[in-house]
Parts: C-alpha cells; structure tokens; sequence
C-alpha cells in the first residue's frame, strides 16, 4: 500500500537483493527483531544511525525551548513539573544515544555529527516559546504529535531502538497530558490567558504538523525504511492521525485551529486541512528556522564548557582501570 504513496526510486527488488539480504528481509517481513550483533544490510545500519540519532538530538535540543520557562513558571508545583518533564526528556536522549551506539557509531561522533550540522533534530525546536501558554502548547500539541509518531515505533524491527521507544512512551504520554492540563488552565481563565492560549496555538500548530516530515511524494526515506520497518507509517498518514486527534481536544478547550479549510470529511472518515508552509519547513531544516543559531549555540557551548568534566571522568576511570589490571592478572 506505501510503495504506491511514497516513492520507492532507488530501492532494491527482491531478484536484485543477494540471498543474505533477502534472508534479512523475510526475517524482518516475519515481525522478527534484529539485534546489534546480528548481521544485517549497511543501508540498514546507516538509516537507523541517521533516525535513532537525530531522535535523540531532537529530545537533547528540545529541552531548550521548555527550560527557558523553568525559571519563570507561574507556581512552584507547576515549576517542579516542568522541571521533572525537561529532565525526562534529557533521559529519553541517553536511552537513544545508547541504542545508536549499539550500532557502531561513538556517542562524540554523533555529538560531532550535530554539531557540524551534518546531522538534524526535530524542526520544532527551531521555534521560541514566547509565553508561559506556549508550555501548555509544547506538551499537547509536541509531545502529543511525538507520541503519535512513537507508539508504532515500539514494534520497530531494530530490540534496541523498539525497547526504548516502550519506555519513552510511557513517559511521553504524562507530557502531553501536563500541557494540556497547562492549556485547560489558561483557556478556562481570564480573557487575557485565554487570549495568550489561542496565540500559542495559532503559532504552534503548523510547526507541530511539520514535525511528521515532508508529504509522502516528497519523503524520500519512508519506502525504504517501512519495508525495513524502522518506520511503521508514512508521514501523511501519522499527520492525519494527529489532526484527528487533536481538533476534537482543540474544541474541548473552546479554542480555535488556525485552519480556515479545517473540515470533517464523512467520506474519508478524517479531517480535510491545510498543509503547512512547506518552503518554511525547508528552510528551517537547512539551519534559517527563527532559532536555528541559537539552539546549537546553545548545545555547543554546554559541549565546549564540559569538556573538562569529561576528561576528568576518563583519567579516573583509566586510573582505576589500571588500578583493577594487575588483579586481573593473578
Ligand atoms: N525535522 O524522507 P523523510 C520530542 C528530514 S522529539 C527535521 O520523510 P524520514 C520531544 C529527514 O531527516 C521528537 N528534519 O525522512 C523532545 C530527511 O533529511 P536527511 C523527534 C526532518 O527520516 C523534547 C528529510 O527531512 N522524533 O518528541 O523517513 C521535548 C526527508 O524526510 C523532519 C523523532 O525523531 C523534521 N520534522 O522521516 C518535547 C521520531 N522531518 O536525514 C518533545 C523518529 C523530516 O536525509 N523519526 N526531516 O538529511 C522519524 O520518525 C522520522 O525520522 C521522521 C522523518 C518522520 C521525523
């Protein structure tokens, strides 16, 4: 069904593939999972490498936007929340960054790889957080657009990417409820917080539909990494989804989708609306987004300024290395 919406230029038939890569493909048709130390396809290491790592670049970027609130949240108990959330997000990074690793590629080289701009995170984090209601908004409609795209992606066919895509989930679906605890605040309050409500989803709403990546005729990974299964549906199709859901949860806040085309659609049994800016989307992920600069500034100089730290680290854990070596020995 995906090969005839997503275009397939460039990938293998089954009479060109050699017999250890149609072998790998009827593992992965079976719903086996493969394993770091089993053999399987460059190409397959490569794009889970590129998936696996921007993901987790995308979690370590995202902290940004939502620690710049933490400081000025309007209440202790929601600064504590917001704190445990912006904390949990730098554990869903680690838990990537070590299935990536289990792949051959070194934790500095990814580091290195982003740094450079060789490599991507999510275009939403190019955007600001103006107001306290864009954290309401960054929860319901971020974090709700990220579980959208992850509970497939626990049946992806890769254990480690699969096992921690399980235990991100499970915390993803706390952060989505928290921003729309946040939002049910703010679009049941004063005029003033309703207003700032809207506003937060007038600004965030296409950058959240652009988080599935471009329409399927211009995706230029997804016939490939579907029949590996490491992506389990096409980008339109997790949009779709997403607006479904949330449009309902828009009017249940009494507020209102920035999209005047927004209409429900009996035939298809979904919504018809507008697709984003996607010269925008474009342009944001060749590095000109609002606050593209300043958010690898930002990772950079963090990476810069605990160098010393990791150094430390090393000559220890070489000390008691050779601490432990004669031991070893006897
Ligand atoms: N932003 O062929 P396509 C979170 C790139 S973090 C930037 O469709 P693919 C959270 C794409 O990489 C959520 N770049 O690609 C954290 C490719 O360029 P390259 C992050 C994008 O990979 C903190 C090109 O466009 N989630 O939830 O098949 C706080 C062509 O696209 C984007 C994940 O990373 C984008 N939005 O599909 C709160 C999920 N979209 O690499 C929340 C895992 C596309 O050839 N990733 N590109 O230079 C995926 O599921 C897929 O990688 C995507 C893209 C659906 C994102």
């Amino acid at each position: 069904m995906y090969a005839q919406l997503v275009s397939t230029e460039g990938m293998k038939k089954p009479e060109d593939m050699t017999p250890e890569e149609r072998a790998f493909q009827e593992r992965i048709d079976r719903g086996e999972k493969i394993e770091p130390k089993e053999w399987m396809p460059e190409g397959y290491r490569k794009t889970l490498i590129r998936q696996i790592g921007q993901h987790a670049h995308s979690e370590i970027v995202g902290q940004l936007p939502e620690g710049n609130w933490i400081t000025r949240a309007p209440t202790l108990e929601r600064k504590a929340i917001l704190l445990a959330k912006v904390q949990d997000e730098a554990g869903h990074g680690l838990y990537l960054y070590c299935a990536a690793e289990t792949l051959g590629v070194s934790r500095d080289e990814l580091m290195e790889r982003l740094h450079s701009g060789k490599m991507k995170y999510s275009s939403i984090f190019n955007y600001p957080t103006l107001t306290w209601a864009d954290m309401g908004a960054v929860g319901w409609l971020v974090d709700g657009a990220a579980i959208m795209n992850q509970v497939p992606l626990q049946r992806t066919s890769f254990g480690p990417y699969s096992r921690a895509m399980i235990r991100i989930c499970k915390e993803e679906s706390f952060h989505q409820r928290q921003g729309y605890a946040v939002m049910m605040k703010m679009a049941a309050g004063t005029p003033a917080q309703k207003a700032m409500a809207q506003d937060a989803l007038n600004r965030l709403w296409y950058p959240s539909l652009m988080m599935f990546g471009p329409s399927d005729k211009d995706s230029v990974h997804s016939a490939q990494s579907m029949a590996w299964k490491i992506k389990m549906n096409t980008n339109d199709e997790l949009r779709q989804k997403f607006v479904d859901q949330t449009v309902p949860q828009a009017r249940y806040l009494g507020l209102t989708v920035p999209d005047p085309e927004l209409k429900w659609n009996e035939e298809k049994g979904g919504y018809d609306f507008s697709e984003p800016d996607w010269s925008e989307f474009f342009d944001v992920i060749a590095g000109n987004g609002p606050c593209n600069k300043d958010r690898l500034g930002a990772r950079v100089k963090a990476w810069d300024d605990g160098a010393w730290f990791r150094e430390g680290l090393v000559a220890h854990a070489e000390k008691a290395a050779a601490r432990r070596a004669p031991i070893a020995a006897e």
